[in-house]
């Protein structure tokens, strides 16, 4: 097999951005960083740097980004990303042979509080028949009009993985457990596939990424709130070093269950969303994430954002850092994507 090698991203449509990230994952494993572009741990809104280019040399080729107060009509998200930036940045992402992936953090369409505030039986609320059905509908065809204008300088469909209600399992967002049963996020996550269908959404590969299970993750836990085949195209989890000793074999005893998954299913893997805040162990990114995840079929990592607004939400390569030079070691494996 041929080296692989940035190119313009050439897919227009989910299928093609399907067999792309296919083909990519016998290659290797791709790396991504949140908000990658936008800002980093001293700087903000500066256009042309990234952390990761800083830190290691290369900027990832996985770009995430985040759609929280778009449904509201803001002109920036909840972490003050302008949707305008973020547009022309998604455009730069796939023109270098990127990829993108969209999550969601919507508010709580019954309280007003945010995406955390896992009150109000919103679920309910929001599925067809319940009192705030419109309005959701309308938060969702906000958020269709900008996932349809996603297109390069050309005018090409730029296809993207969407990654919607994502840790559900968990206990705070208002569309996990504590507030909505696995019968209604199932529910929900087919009302969001198909209503974005109608409304002409056609550029989407849809991600189900629940969180780290309490205990080691079997495969009946995992599906618990599985919306079926017909809706998801990739499987993903996200887990955190929060306890750095569980970590490792967290991510094993997962991964077994999100491969075994993926094969049955015929789905591509993903591990949706990862880090160690501040990454206090200076051998951290290579000896703990990448040995453990290098040999599997994954198509990319995602390391979550370095913000300039919460000193301590620090997930990916911080320029200077000895955890940054560490992180070479991981662009040196023949299994990394670069
Ligand atoms: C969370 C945190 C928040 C942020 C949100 C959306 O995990 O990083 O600070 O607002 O993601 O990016």
């Amino acid at each position: 097999m041929a080296p692989f090698k940035r190119q313009a991203l050439r897919a227009t449509t989910p299928r093609a951005l399907r067999n792309v990230l296919a083909s990519r994952s016998r290659q290797g494993i791709m790396i991504g960083h949140q908000d990658d572009p936008f800002y980093g741990t001293t700087w903000k809104f500066e256009e042309g740097r990234s952390d990761m280019l800083e830190a290691v040399g290369v900027r990832p080729l996985v770009l995430g980004c985040e759609l929280g107060g778009l449904e509201l009509g803001w002109d920036h998200n909840i972490d003050g990303v302008p949707f305008t930036t973020m547009f022309k940045e998604i455009q730069r992402q796939v023109a270098r042979g990127g990829i993108v992936t969209l999550s969601w953090h919507p508010h709580n369409p019954v309280t007003g509080g945010d995406a955390w505030d896992a009150k109000g039986n919103a679920v309910t609320a929001i599925l067809p028949g319940g009192a705030q059905n419109k309005k959701f509908k309308e938060w969702l065809g906000t958020v269709a009009n900008f996932l349809k204008s996603l297109k390069t300088a050309q005018g090409q469909t730029i296809p993207v993985i969407f990654r919607p209600w994502h840790e559900m399992n968990g206990g705070w967002f208002w569309w996990g457990k504590t507030d909505c049963t696995p019968s209604e996020y199932k529910q929900l996550f087919q009302y969001t596939v198909n209503t974005f269908a109608e409304l002409g959404v056609r550029n989407l590969l849809y991600c189900y990424s629940p969180n780290v299970a309490d205990q080691d993750e079997t495969v009946e836990n995992y599906m618990k709130y599985y919306p079926g085949d017909e809706y998801v195209s990739m499987l993903g989890t996200d887990i955190y070093a929060w306890s750095p000793e569980k970590y490792v074999h967290q991510v094993k005893t997962t991964l077994d269950v999100v491969k075994k998954v993926a094969q049955q299913h015929h789905k591509l893997m993903c591990f949706s969303e990862t880090g160690y805040q501040n990454t206090p162990k200076a051998n951290w990114f290579y000896d703990s994430l990448w040995t453990t995840i290098r040999n599997y079929p994954l198509s990319y990592v995602l390391l979550w954002r370095n913000a300039w607004d919460k000193p301590k939400e620090n997930f990916g390569p911080v320029p200077g850092s000895a955890a940054a030079e560490n992180f070479k070691k991981i662009l040196a494996d023949k299994r990394c994507l670069k």
